[in-house]
């Protein structure tokens, strides 16, 4: 255990250190309160030992600042002092104390209390270990909800989200907002010649290829569904929303990933819609409208192509 000792008394601070390491944990020196609360603020401690009465912050006021400090945090507090009354007693306990010791300090006691206290640090440990796989778990589900699991990027509930938000942002700042549509060309072919495993790889490709792209802050690439992806362009115009796309398009064609199936050339390749809200259309659908007809004439064109 880390133990920390706040006692104006020299004596008494190597007393208590030689009974602490001796059985084997890391003592902190600290004179008055101060000087332990400014320990605590920057360093972990499992057990503080404390004097009551010191100049400065007495024992009282420096637990309540430890207390007010720490919030949830909670680690035990056992006060040394010379006035062991029933009075006495009580005031270290309501001024959250949990153990006391009295001067002069018992070597035998001292030892017995930390042997107490060390069973609330294991238990301690063990809690902060369930907090921690708790925070991760937290974690990796909030990541999972809002990422296909496939491909690891934005799956269709960030997409339906991102997209609201962002029109409403567009609409209320009058911003343009560029939403593109991508779509495989032949995929099914890909698949019936390669297989599902490979198909799923291919998606992986691709999605890397697609996400690698945009590069602000607030672009998000997303898998739409199947083999279909999404991209949300915030504050882009047409003009800027299909330079984006092109090089979207160019990036996965430039990944060569064979494809004998696709009859414009052998590789993989995507068919693009982008449709620029300027202040046109009344809801998202009317702006998904616009961007999968986009998507449906490249695909009429010949695919690999993109149009707006
Ligand atoms: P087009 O050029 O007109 O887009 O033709 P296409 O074959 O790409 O389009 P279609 O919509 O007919 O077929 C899409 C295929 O994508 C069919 C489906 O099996 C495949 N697909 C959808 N999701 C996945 C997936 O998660 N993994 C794999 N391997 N294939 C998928
Ligand atoms: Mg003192
Ligand atoms: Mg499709
Ligand atoms: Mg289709
Ligand atoms: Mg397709």
């Amino acid at each position: 255990m880390k133990i920390l000792v706040i006692d104006d008394s020299k004596a008494i601070r190597m007393l208590v250190a030689e009974c602490v390491k001796e059985l084997g944990h890391h003592v902190i020196h600290a004179e008055n309160g101060a000087e332990g609360l400014e320990f605590i603020r920057s360093n972990d401690v499992d057990l503080v030992m404390m004097d009551i009465e010191m100049p400065g912050l007495n024992g009282f006021e420096t637990t309540q600042a430890i207390r007010s400090l720490k919030g949830d945090d909670w680690f035990p507090i056992i006060f040394l002092t010379i006035k062991t009354d029933d009075d006495s007693y009580a005031a270290c306990i309501r001024a959250g104390g949990d153990a006391y010791l009295a001067k002069p300090i018992s070597p035998k006691r001292l030892e017995m209390q930390i042997v107490a206290m060390e069973r609330i640090y294991e238990m301690r440990r063990k809690l902060h270990a369930v907090q921690r796989d708790l925070i991760h778990a937290n974690e990796a589900l909030s990541f999972a909800s809002l990422h296909d699991q496939l491909t690891g990027i934005a799956n269709r509930r960030n997409f339906d989200t991102t997209l609201l938000r962002e029109f409403n942002h567009a609409r209320r700042d009058k911003q343009p907002l560029s939403l593109l549509m991508c779509d495989i060309d032949y995929f099914k072919v890909y698949n019936d010649r390669y297989g599902h495993m490979a198909g799923d790889d291919c998606l992986k490709k691709v999605a890397e290829a697609i996400a690698s792209v945009p590069q602000r802050a607030t672009d998000l690439a997303c898998r739409y569904g199947g083999e279909e992806f999404a991209v949300i362009m915030p504050n882009t115009d047409w003009q800027v929303g299909r330079d984006l796309a092109e090089k979207i398009r160019s990036a996965v064609s430039a990944r060569q990933i064979p494809h004998e199936g696709s009859k414009a050339d052998s590789y993989v390749s995507l068919s693009l819609g982008l449709a620029t809200y300027n202040g046109q259309f009344k809801n998202i659908d009317e702006l998904m409208k616009a961007s999968d007809d986009a998507l449906y004439r490249a695909k009429e064109k010949g695919r690999n192509r993109l149009e707006s």
